[in-house]
């Protein structure tokens, strides 16, 4: 009931097929463009600039062995930078196990070809999601496929100018179908929640709370608002979007591992990707909610950016954080991530109840 009351407020096209990873919705504006690019007269497809983007460089995957994070306290939350952040209260955290890097595609595409799981961006889109008779929605939006970073080439504070929902885009061609295939060292990304759940269920892990995520990214360090050094995360350097000086050695994605672990031997928690957590996103913490926190129920979660639709809490920021717009390059950093569409940067990892 609250879901359609809502989403009778959000224009047609503020849809699961028009999400994005940095924090909203594509507007109408952004969805047009994107139709017109498509279709334009020269015919230059949408992916090949994103293309572009990809990065290179490769280094050395570290071992997927699970980490054991022992249970303990920590202070959750942020008071210094944005306010979806705060408020700042100790918080317990039993103990678990998380994978030492994010999901990659190569341990992502051993659970497909193991199932035969198509993930959501690699199947037809049902046009109820839409809300809106048929005939309006614009064709491309009905194809198969997902959010991708394309830079603008010049400078803008619009998401619609490096945000396009690209057919043929999804985890196994992150650009599109005129880009690069997916690097097995690479984190996986462009899943929707269900494909994230169902593969952790199949690798017999589970998508772990914030809280736990948090902790075990913090791992017992100062907390601070800078950006981090060039060594120890994937971010951007530069003016965003327009100038991407790639310092830290990476445009765009890294492979796994290519940064400095942290106190727990944990890569890639902040920068890279995104990381999509458990909890459902409203923006603040409660301040009660001490002991093993996880978050607001479904009934209670809001992402202001994302209106009408149920956002998971996704952590750490990627490696399109820059000093002058999204820094988020930080453990207490987090937003709504919706939940039916993937992104070209928001990833995951497991936790786990066991060593095994
Ligand atoms: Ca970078
Ligand atoms: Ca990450």
């Amino acid at each position: 009931m609250r879901r359609l009351a809502i989403r009778s407020f959000s224009p047609p096209f503020f849809s699961k097929r028009c999400a994005i990873a940095a924090s909203v919705a594509l507007g109408l504006a952004a969805c047009s463009a994107s139709q017109s690019e498509q279709g334009g007269a020269n015919g230059e497809p949408l992916p090949t600039k994103a293309s572009d983007f990809a990065s290179a460089l490769s280094c050395k995957t570290p071992a997927s062995a699970r980490v054991r994070i022992e249970g303990g306290t920590f202070i959750m939350g942020s008071n210094a930078v944005y306010a979806e952040e705060g408020l700042e209260r100790e918080t317990r955290v039993d103990g678990f196990w998380i994978d030492p890097h994010e999901v990659t595609n190569g341990q992502f595409a051993e659970f497909a070809e193991a199932t035969g799981y198509q993930t959501v961006a690699e199947k037809p889109v049902d046009p109820a999601q839409f809300g809106v008779p048929v005939e309006q929605i614009p064709p491309f939006m009905l194809e198969p496929g997902s959010a991708v970073f394309t830079p603008p080439e010049h400078p803008s504070r619009s998401y619609g100018d490096w945000w396009k929902y690209v057919p043929g885009a999804n985890w196994r061609k992150p650009y599109g179908p005129q880009g690069p295939s997916a690097r097995p060292d690479q984190p996986v990304v462009h899943l929707a929640w269900d494909d994230m759940r169902t593969y952790a269920e199949w690798k017999g892990g589970r998508i772990p709370t914030e809280a736990e995520w948090e902790y075990a990214a913090s791992a017992g360090a100062q907390k601070y608002t800078e950006q981090p050094d060039p060594r120890l995360a994937n971010s951007w350097q530069g003016v965003f979007p327009v100038v991407n000086e790639s310092s830290d050695g990476f445009k765009g994605i890294a492979p796994v591992g290519c940064f400095e672990a942290n106190g727990y031997g944990l890569y890639d928690m902040v920068g890279n990707v995104w990381e999509v957590t458990a909890d459902f996103f409203r923006p603040g913490h409660d301040p009660a909610d001490r002991v093993n926190p996880r978050g607001p129920s479904e009934n209670a979660a809001y992402d202001p950016l994302n209106p009408g639709f149920t956002s998971r809490v996704m952590k750490g920021g990627s490696y399109l954080c820059a000093p002058n717009y999204c820094q988020r390059y930080r453990p207490e950093s987090r937003q709504g991530r919706d939940a039916g569409l993937g992104a070209s940067n928001v990833g995951f990892r497991l936790a786990y109840d066991s060593a095994e």
